[in-house]
């Protein structure tokens, strides 16, 4: 598991995801709890993830190796805001009743506008090449990392 710790994380989206979370805590008090997945990811982790497609290993555990859906990732090592410390990118996952992680498309379409109240975040579920929708990075990483 790549550390998630919120220390890890710039000030900027460590708030956001902070609001986010309260406000989506009171508005679907039953719906599973958002949690930080991912915070800094290091090279060699996301080499690991470009890789997947190519890899021989069935990373999903589907029962098939190197399918499509593999693919997580455009980004070499450096190439994502996750590469960078305090990180420039987080992921979200959602915690369900006895301890199952659900990935739902619709917990984050409910979730990504409340952290979208924030300014200057942009939300993986808009890329247009492989859309992420865990994904919430600031919007311009680039020249901060300066890249
Ligand atoms: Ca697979
Ligand atoms: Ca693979
Ligand atoms: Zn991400």
């Amino acid at each position: 598991m790549p550390p998630r710790s919120i220390s890890d994380l710039h000030p900027l989206l460590a708030y956001a995801f902070g609001k986010a979370e309260a406000e989506f805590l009171l508005t679907y008090p039953e719906a599973p709890k958002p949690f930080i997945s991912c915070t800094f990811r290091s090279p060699e982790e996301q080499t690991a993830l470009f890789n997947q497609p190519t890899d021989k290993i069935d990373n999903n555990g589907n029962g098939k190796i190197d399918e499509p859906a593999e693919r997580v990732t455009n980004a070499r090592a450096g190439e994502s805001a996750h590469n960078y410390k305090p990180a420039l990118a987080f992921d979200v996952a959602f915690l369900a009743k006895g301890g199952r992680i659900d990935w739902s498309d619709k917990w984050f379409d409910l979730f990504a506008p409340l952290v979208l109240k924030s300014t200057g975040i942009t939300w993986g579920g808009n890329f247009k090449s492989l859309p992420d929708r865990p994904h919430f990075e600031l919007t311009g990483w680039k020249k901060l990392a300066g890249k």
